[in-house]
């Protein structure tokens, strides 16, 4: 059968879509055809409905498959509404976190035949080959959802999680990996495992676990987390590395690249043994990284650690999002890379439901105490179906309205603040580094306490017209305090990440030698 997969990457980085990437693998090594229309301005111009109608046509699916996160749901509804007018006969069938996370509000809009549930990689195969054969009624295939012929949610049961070494190999041909490569400076996302144990309120991962033991026969929560072998890995990378030169840096896209302390060893033992000579970057749990991990990473190549590290407010991270890390580990997880030579980055959010302007502080406060390489940070957004949304919900916290216009999770919050704090949250959003600077005991923090200051007696028309200059202003001084040595974080790259002095430096130096390629997501402009 020819499979046609639409990856609506709208507004984000280009990337690999690792789902799709194993789907296709799956159809491929059971004979069939697939193609992808990714969509994402970064890589081509975002193609009208006609054009994509042109494609479809020229392709000649006998199934259409779109992979969705939430973000870009409406965008592929209407996609998949003109497909339906000009080709109504061909199976339209959505998958991906989104239709994991609210799989019954998705098939109830009726826009798709089938609507995926969880890890299809199987399922979807074998829906596909119901279609195109007869052999069995496609209507009870597993992990789909229908709306039946009188209106009502038909739902079939899951298969179990899928093993990862049965898997046949991803198709990365799927995408057009050169160009991806070259927008990311060499950077190449790979998965060595899927799953997470812990539970945090924003994430899906708590969310397919319960979906798991209600609907998929999994018998406890641990079945989730599984590894390819690291064997398998490192075939692939240098597989792709032979096949693409331009690969320079592998990014770990795992959740939770550290959580075994044996798989850490082995994967570092082998890595380095392999002669792959690629420097990597992993996600790290704060609550689970040590020295003991850490030198066994940097031995092996690792450059770079990423933390979720979200509140600085010990009662916001149990209360709110169910982190139940205290203090001391945060501050032991980010040490142990930095006594390895590593670079850290913290991911930050701020507007949390509940979170005071104290609480707001505690946040900014740790940071400036760990002070971390850099931190990005996003103003939190309640996703369809996660518990951070039934948190929201229940406290009438959300503004309906404005969570369907927000565009990004980095301008403002759809949670109804107090007028006074959302203004706080605002200005926050554009400058939460300067605020980090001024809590240090940097000799740059009473120049940053000054901005502070006057960042917050600003109404909130002041604000709006002053926030126009921040980046230059911020630039602007970044330049002179680095041309004095004097510390200190300033925005890189994007307005919503601050990147600490000693980085800018390094990246600095080592690029005037030529001997440093920029790492997407690590440039400095
Ligand atoms: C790697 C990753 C990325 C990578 C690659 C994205 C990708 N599409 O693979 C990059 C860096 C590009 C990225 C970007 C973003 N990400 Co991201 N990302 C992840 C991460 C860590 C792993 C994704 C993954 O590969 N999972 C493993 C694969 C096997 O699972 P899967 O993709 O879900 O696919 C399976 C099923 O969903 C299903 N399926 C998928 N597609 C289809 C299609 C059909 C037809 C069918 C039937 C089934 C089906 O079967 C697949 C195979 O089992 C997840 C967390 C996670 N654990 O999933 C977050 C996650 C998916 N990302 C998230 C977010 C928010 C983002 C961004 C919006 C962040 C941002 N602000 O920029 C962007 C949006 C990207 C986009 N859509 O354009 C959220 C999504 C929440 C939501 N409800 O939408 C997640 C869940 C993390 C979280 N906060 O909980 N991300
Ligand atoms: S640790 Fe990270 S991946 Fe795991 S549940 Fe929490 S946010 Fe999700």
């Amino acid at each position: 059968m020819r499979v046609l997969f639409i990856y609506p990457n709208i507004d984000c980085p280009a990337g690999i879509n690792h789902g799709l990437a194993m789907m296709s693998g799956v159809l491929k090594a059971a004979g069939h055809e697939t193609k992808l229309i990714h969509v994402n301005e970064g890589l081509w111009d975002v193609p009208s409905h006609h054009e994509i109608i042109e494609e479809v046509r020229e392709f000649d699916p006998g199934i259409i498959g779109y992979s969705v996160m939430s973000q870009q749901y409406d965008w592929t509804c209407e996609v998949s509404k003109a497909i339906r007018k000009a080709m109504p006969d061909v199976p339209q069938v959505i998958g991906g976190v989104h239709c994991t996370m609210v799989p019954d509000e998705v098939t109830r809009d009726g826009v798709f035949d089938y609507v995926g549930v969880g890890e299809c990689d199987f399922a979807f195969k074998e829906l596909c080959e119901r279609l195109e054969t007869g052999r069995d009624d496609p209507k009870t295939t597993p992990n789909f959802r229908y709306l039946d012929a009188e209106g009502n949610i038909a739902k079939n049961d899951m298969m179990p999680f899928p093993d990862l070494d049965e898997m046949p190999p991803k198709d990365y041909d799927l995408f057009d990996l050169k160009r991806i490569l070259g927008g990311k400076n060499g950077w190449l996302g790979i998965l060595t495992s899927r799953g997470c144990p812990y539970k945090c309120t924003y994430c899906f991962n708590k969310e397919i676990v319960d979906l798991y033991l209600e609907e998929g026969g999994a018998k406890n929560a641990k079945e989730y987390l599984r590894h390819y072998s690291v064997e398998r890995i490192l075939d692939e990378i240098r597989d792709l590395k032979t096949r693409f030169p331009a690969v320079n840096t592998v990014i770990f896209d795992d959740d939770l690249f550290t959580l075994d302390r044996k798989y850490v060893h082995e994967f570092s033992e082998k890595y380095k043994a392999s002669e792959l000579d690629l420097p990597f970057v992993v996600n790290a749990h704060v609550s689970v990284f040590d020295e003991d991990m850490a030198g066994s990473l940097a031995e092996a190549g690792c450059t770079i650690v990423k933390y979720g590290l979200e509140s600085g407010s010990d009662r916001v991270r149990k209360e709110v999002l169910w982190r139940f890390t205290p203090d001391f580990k945060i501050e032991r997880a980010l040490a142990a890379a930095h006594k390895f030579d590593m670079h850290t980055s913290t991911f930050i959010m701020i507007g949390l439901p509940t979170e005071t302007r104290e609480e707001l502080y505690e946040t900014i406060k740790v940071c400036a105490r760990v002070q971390m390489g850099r931190f990005r940070w996003a103003v939190f957004f309640p996703f369809p179906g996660t518990a951070g949304f039934r948190i929201s919900e229940e406290k009438g916290l959300i503004d309906h309205d404005r969570m369907g216009s927000l565009g990004n999770y980095f301008d403002g919050s759809c949670l109804k603040f107090d007028a006074e704090q959302d203004l706080f949250l605002e200005k926050l959003s554009r400058v939460f580094h300067w605020y980090v600077n001024a809590e240090t005991d940097w000799e740059s923090a009473p120049i940053y306490r000054e901005l502070c200051e006057k960042v917050e007696t600003m109404s909130r028309e002041d604000w709006t017209k002053y926030k126009r200059e921040v980046k230059q202003i911020d630039r602007d001084l970044s330049e002179e305090l680095l041309a004095k040595d004097i510390t200190h974080y300033s925005l890189r790259y994007t307005h919503v990440m601050g990147v600490h002095s000693d980085f800018v430096k390094k990246d600095r130096a080592q690029q005037a030698n030529k001997d440093w390629v920029v790492p997407a997501g690590y440039t400095l402009d």
